[in-house]
């Protein structure tokens, strides 16, 4: 199906790159930014969330264009809303991420350039893995979760629903993390995180 690309900023180029080398059929951006180009890339952003009365929804699938940033909940309300109208959102696979055995994608998940996901690993619903993380054999991350560039994830970790792992994050073997932590960048996680934590630095 043809998609249409939520966001004009930094986030939804890097989808749209994405889904330029893997021949996906891409109809235009729409975005809340007014002071927007004409066009990214070639593709013509088409208007406000008001352009998507032009379809139906089993017409087209959706691309949260959206980042995910601690303390700002715009990627979140985006895909409530247009769930609400009964949209689905496309997950996006970077042709260059390699994708183990048995791995679990749900729906709407973002797995960009250079990451490896290894064998039984299982994603939840609109997740971000992005660019160059490693995500090693049967972790289980839930919904709504991002790992920002360069985080690395030994085998078995466990992630709730809503965690957020900064730049370069490290997190030794079968560690959890509980329901909407935060991971400052660089951290080195080797206990686990309960719920609704914030780790600023290195946990001892
Ligand atoms: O309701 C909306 C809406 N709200 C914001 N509907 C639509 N269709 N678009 C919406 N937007 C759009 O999201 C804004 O108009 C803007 O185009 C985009 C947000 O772009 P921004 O440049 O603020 O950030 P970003 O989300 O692309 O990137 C953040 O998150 C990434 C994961 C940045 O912090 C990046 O550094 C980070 N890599």
């Amino acid at each position: 199906m043809p998609v249409i690309i939520c966001g004009t900023g930094g986030h939804a180029r890097v989808l749209a790159d994405s889904l330029i080398k893997s021949d996906t059929q891409i109809l235009g951006f729409i975005t809340a930014d007014k002071n927007q180009k004409d066009s990214i890339f070639g593709i013509e952003v088409l208007g406000d969330d008001s352009y998507l009365k032009n379809f139906s929804n089993e017409e087209i699938l959706l691309i949260n264009g959206i980042g995910s940033v601690p303390g700002e909940d715009r990627r979140l309300r985006l895909a409530k809303k247009m769930r609400r109208k009964g949209f689905s959102f496309a997950s996006v696979v970077h042709i260059s991420a390699i994708i183990g055995e048995g791995v679990k994608l749900e729906e709407g998940v973002q797995i960009m350039a250079g990451t490896v996901i290894q064998n039984n690993v299982s994603i939840g619903v609109d997740t971000i893995i992005n660019t160059g993380a490693l995500i090693d054999h049967d972790c289980k991350i839930g919904r709504d979760c991002h790992i920002a560039p360069g985080a690395v994830f030994s085998g078995g970790v466990i992630v709730k629903n809503g965690v957020h792992f900064g730049t370069g994050t490290k997190v030794i073997q079968n560690i959890s993390v509980g329901e909407g932590s935060i991971i400052a960048a660089g951290s080195i996680i080797f206990r686990d995180v309960a719920a609704h934590k914030k780790i600023i630095q290195k946990l001892n």
